[in-house]
């Protein structure tokens, strides 16, 4: 099997609850040469199900149109495929690249998902043999210190803490220190939940920043929102409230297996043009995929 192949059956596996709930009818009306107007009917309909959104679905069934007014026989998939690429390709995936002190943020509301993917890409990345520092910056609650400690002692990393109720800056100030005093490459930083509406909490991600910033300029280099893809596009209110703040530049889509709005990562993409760094499929250390657009879109019309 080869290793892309291999990322097709992850992203088939988290996609396996929208597959089953909503795309399977669509195997048939992509296997068709032509569709008339209630096959491409049923077929919008299977796409808005899915959560790809209004925007994405009318391209597609634009596109799909066009193509059959071009010629007598089209290939339905390989036209979504195609359409689909070209809105994923609007932000494509940026490389996580170890140079210098690279410091990554972790972001958004409670319990999408922060601490666990944290815990999977310390993981990820200690197995391509770099080092990794992760810094509880989530200081209001002991539960949240100890899971971010049985994640680090997992992936094989160091976990930076201070005492519970300390100041978020100041420990995220000396895991800066640290990674730079040691030459350690990543910097992963945990925060706590916060709604999108509180101020006073979304001032909090400002302060890390200047902290880290004392210590590294360019930092943080990377700012991951983190969003849970059960909640569908209702997320995108929280997130672009974020961009504005935190200065976010990635995304992470969390519990992809447990929804069947699989399609969510269209809109979400589309509407904030920020790329999707990792999307997670399930709860244990391996359930967490780079996003690769060709994967995706392959496991989801995999039908
Ligand atoms: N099925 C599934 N569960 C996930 C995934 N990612 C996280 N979870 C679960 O979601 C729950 C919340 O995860 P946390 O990592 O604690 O979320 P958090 O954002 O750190 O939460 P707070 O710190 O309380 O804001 C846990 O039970 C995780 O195991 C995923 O990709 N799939
Ligand atoms: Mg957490």
């Amino acid at each position: 099997m080869g290793l892309f192949s291999g990322l097709i059956d992850k992203f088939k596996q988290g996609l396996q609850r929208t597959q089953e709930l909503v795309l399977a009818p669509m195997g048939r009306l992509l296997g068709l040469k032509r569709l008339d107007e209630d096959q491409l009917m049923e077929l919008e309909e299977l796409l808005l199900q899915a959560d790809l959104g209004v925007h994405a679905t009318d391209r597609l069934m634009e596109r799909l149109r066009f193509e059959m007014k071009r010629s007598s026989e089209i290939d339905p998939k390989a036209v979504l495929k195609d359409e689909l690429l070209k809105i994923l390709h609007q932000a494509p995936p940026r490389p996580f690249t170890a140079e210098g002190n690279q410091v990554v943020l972790l972001v958004g509301v409670n319990g999408v998902g922060k601490t666990t993917t944290l815990g999977k890409i310390a993981a990820q990345f200690k197995a391509r043999g770099e080092e990794v520092l992760v810094v509880a910056g989530d200081t209001f609650r002991a539960a949240a210190i100890d899971q971010l400690e049985l994640w680090g002692q997992r992936a094989g990393v160091p976990v930076l803490r201070n005492q519970m109720g300390g100041d978020p800056a100041a420990v995220a100030f000396d895991g800066a220190m640290s990674a730079k005093a040691k030459n350690i490459p990543w910097v992963l930083i945990d925060t706590a939940g916060r709604l999108h509406t509180k101020d006073h909490l979304m001032r909090e991600l400002d302060k890390i920043r200047r902290s880290l910033q004392k210590v590294i300029p360019e930092a943080p280099h990377r700012v991951l929102l983190v969003l849970d893809a059960t909640t569908g596009q209702n997320g995108l209110q929280q997130a672009e409230a974020f961009k504005q703040v935190a200065g976010i530049t990635d995304l992470v889509l969390t519990k992809l297996d447990g929804s069947a709005k699989g399609g969510v990562v269209v809109p979400i993409l589309e509407r904030l043009k920020l790329p999707i760094a990792f999307v997670g499929v399930g709860e244990k250390v391996d359930d967490l995929i780079p996003f690769d657009p060709e994967a995706f879109v392959d496991g989801l019309l995999d039908v």
